[in-house]
């Protein structure tokens, strides 16, 4: 058995370290939590994660959870990988992690918005959630198409883990409705990360959770507005 172990879900933003593991060639197992059947409020993965969340990492026998934190936590771990770029200070050092942040802390809830409105209100009030989430989207994607004007990566020409938290962002609310034509760049920046062999291994992990849940009966739809 492989020393570290992500559990995930697929469709998630465990995507984000999947692709920061195998951007860095680590062998590692990724295991599926059932949403369906809420394996991620089960008393044995919430010895895990009490947060009864995806993604969490387990590596050396150690859980690890929070984006931000597993992938400063790897970057540090895997150094060769550049999953963050060199800082000369603390300071760029603390500018990255907001960044990351931003991603987690920002984009992150407005994704869920946009993607499970219901979660937040009643079937009837669906609607103007998805509407506000993606006029709050709009603005942070107009900063982020600013961003990709003459660079490919948000640092430029070298790529990070921020890009792979930026691809999940932008994968997740194109699939649920909100308009990215506006945004061709950022759609462009996408289509770059698609063509990364560590991307298209994460891909493959998870097309295979997906069709597990297909076997299974466990695929999830959120209800339509
Ligand atoms: N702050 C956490 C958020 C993790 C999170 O919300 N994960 C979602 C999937 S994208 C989840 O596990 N949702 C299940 C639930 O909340 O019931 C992080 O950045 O890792």
């Amino acid at each position: 058995m492989s020393q570290t172990q992500l559990y995930m879900a697929p469709g998630t933003c465990a995507r984000v370290p999947s692709i920061c593991l195998e951007e860095a060639g680590q062998d590692f197992e990724t295991v599926l939590i059932r949403f369906m059947q809420g394996e991620h409020k089960s008393p044995d993965f919430k010895k895990l994660n009490p947060k009864g969340k995806v993604p969490t990492l387990v590596i050396d026998g150690e859980a690890l959870t929070e984006n931000v934190a597993i992938i400063t936590y790897l970057n540090e771990r895997f150094p060769e990988a550049q999953l963050m770029p060199e800082a000369a200070d603390a300071l760029a050092r603390a500018r990255q992690i907001a960044d990351l942040c931003f991603c987690s802390a920002t984009l992150h809830p407005i994704v869920t918005r946009i993607r499970m409105p219901h979660f937040f209100a009643s079937e009837a009030a669906a609607q103007s959630i998805w509407e506000k989430g993606c006029s709050a989207m709009t603005e942070f994607f107009s900063l982020i198409e600013n961003r990709l004007t003459d660079q490919p990566w948000w640092y430029g020409d070298q790529w990070s883990a921020m890009d792979a938290y930026l691809y999940w962002v932008f994968w997740r609310v194109e699939g649920a409705d909100f308009d990215v034509t506006p945004f061709p760049r950022f759609k462009d920046h996408s289509k770059r990360m698609e063509e990364r062999p560590a991307v298209q291994r994460a891909w493959q992990r998870e097309r295979a959770a997906m069709a597990q849940l297909e076997a299974e009966g466990l695929t999830f739809k959120p209800p339509s507005r």
